[in-house]
C-alpha cells in the first residue's frame, strides 16, 4: 500500500486541534426533505446554493478542517464557477466525498441493513481522488431493540467498512469509518454501550484483517447515550463517562482520531458532551463531525431567501464557535 505517511497526514489535518468536519453530506432524498421541512423548493439548484452558504461562511476554515459532500455537490460549482472541491481547498478545508451507496435490508436479518456501495469503487475514489478528495465517509447503520443488533448485521456492516477503507487507502483518500450506532428506540445507555463497544469490536477486526492503516484513518463513531424514547436521562458528565470508556476498551491507540456524530441531539446538546470529553486523557484526539447538529440552524435561518445568506452563515459560524470552544476549553 502506497502513500501512508501522506495519508497519516492528512488524516492527522482532518482532526487538528480546535478543528472538526462537517457533515454536508446529505443524500439528494434526505436534503431534500430537509428543504422542504425549512419550506424551501427541493431543486437541484436550491441544493447547490444551500452547500455553498455552508462552504463559503466567512471565517470557516478555522474551526472546520473539511467537508463531506455528496456526488452531486461534488460535481457542482459555487457561483464564481469553481467547483465545490477546489472551492474548499482554496479556502484552506479538506475536501471530502460521501462514497456509500446507503443502507439496505440485510437478508436473513429482519430490521437490520447493511450498507452497500462496494462495487466499481475503486474507479470512483480514483475519479474522486483525481478531482481533489481527500478524505472519504461511509456509514454504516447499527440499530438496537429486540435482539438487534444481530452478529450478523454487525459482521456484514464492519466488513464492507473495512472493505471501503482498504481501496480507500490504496486511492490515497483517507476513510472516515462511520458506524453509527442509532439512538432510536427505549433502549438503555447500557445498551448502547454494549451495542457500540460490539460493533467497534467486529470494526477493527475486520480493518486489521483488510490490512488498513490505523493511522491513516479517521473514527467516527455515535456517542453512547439512552434510546429516544429511553426515559432514563442523561447528564453530560454521565455522557462523557460511558463514550470514553466505551472506546477506550476497543479503539486501538494508533487510530488518528475520532470524530463524533450527532445522532439527532440538539446542537447544544452535542456540544456539552464533546466538551464534557475534552476533560479525559486520551490516545487519540476528540473531535466532531456533525451534520445536523451544525447546519439545522443556519439552514432554519437561511429560508432559501438569498437576502438571509448572511443570517444562515452566521448561525452555522455560531456552531462551529462552540464546538471549537469546547475542543479548546480543556
Ligand atoms: C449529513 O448526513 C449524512 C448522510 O445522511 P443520509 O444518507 O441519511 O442522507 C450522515 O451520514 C451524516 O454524515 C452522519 O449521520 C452524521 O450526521 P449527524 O446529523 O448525525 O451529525
Amino acid at each position: 500500500m502506497t502513500g501512508q505517511t501522506e495519508l497519516s497526514c492528512t488524516a492527522s489535518a482532518m482532526v487538528a486541534a480546535g478543528k472538526g468536519i462537517l457533515a454536508a453530506d446529505e443524500s439528494t432524498a434526505t436534503m431534500s426533505s430537509r428543504l422542504c421541512a425549512a419550506g424551501v423548493a427541493p431543486t437541484e439548484q436550491n441544493r447547490r446554493a444551500y452547500r455553498e452558504l455552508l462552504a463559503t461562511t466567512p471565517g470557516l476554515a478555522e474551526g472546520i478542517s473539511g467537508v463531506i459532500l455528496c456526488d452531486e455537490t461534488f460535481r457542482q460549482s459555487t457561483s464564481d464557477g469553481r467547483p465545490f472541491p477546489l472551492a474548499l481547498a482554496e479556502i484552506g478545508m479538506l475536501p471530502g466525498i460521501r462514497v456509500d451507496c446507503g443502507a439496505r435490508p440485510l437478508a436473513a436479518a429482519p430490521g437490520e441493513t447493511v450498507t452497500e456501495g462496494l462495487d466499481g469503487l475503486r474507479e470512483r475514489l480514483a475519479d474522486y481522488a483525481a478531482s481533489g478528495a481527500r478524505f472519504a465517509k461511509w456509514r454504516a447503520v447499527i440499530v438496537i431493540g429486540n435482539g438487534k443488533p444481530s452478529a450478523r448485521a454487525r459482521r456484514a456492516n464492519a466488513h464492507a467498512l473495512a472493505r471501503y477503507a482498504a481501496l480507500c487507502q490504496e486511492a490515497g483518500i483517507v476513510p472516515i469509518v462511520e458506524p453509527e450506532v442509532l439512538m432510536d428506540g427505549g433502549h438503555s445507555m447500557a445498551a448502547c454501550a454494549e451495542a457500540t463497544a460490539t460493533t467497534l469490536v467486529s470494526v477493527f477486526g475486520e480493518l486489521a484483517d483488510a490490512g488498513v492503516e490505523l493511522a491513516g484513518i479517521v473514527l467516527k463513531p455515535n456517542m453512547v447515550l439512552p434510546g429516544q424514547a429511553c426515559p432514563e436521562s442523561a447528564s453530560s458528565r454521565q455522557v462523557a463517562t460511558a463514550t470514553v470508556g466505551t472506546l477506550r476498551g476497543v479503539v486501538p491507540d494508533d487510530v488518528a482520531g475520532i470524530a463524533f456524530l450527532s445522532g439527532g441531539q440538539s446542537p447544544a446538546r452535542a456540544t456539552e458532551n464533546l466538551a464534557a470529553m475534552q476533560r479525559f486523557d486520551l490516545p487519540w484526539p476528540l473531535t466532531f463531525s456533525f451534520g445536523r447538529a451544525l447546519v439545522d440552524p443556519a439552514l432554519a435561518a437561511w429560508q432559501g431567501k438569498p437576502e438571509r445568506v448572511a443570517a444562515g452563515q452566521d448561525a452555522l459560524a455560531a456552531r462551529v464557535l462552540c464546538n471549537r470552544a469546547a475542543l479548546l476549553a480543556a
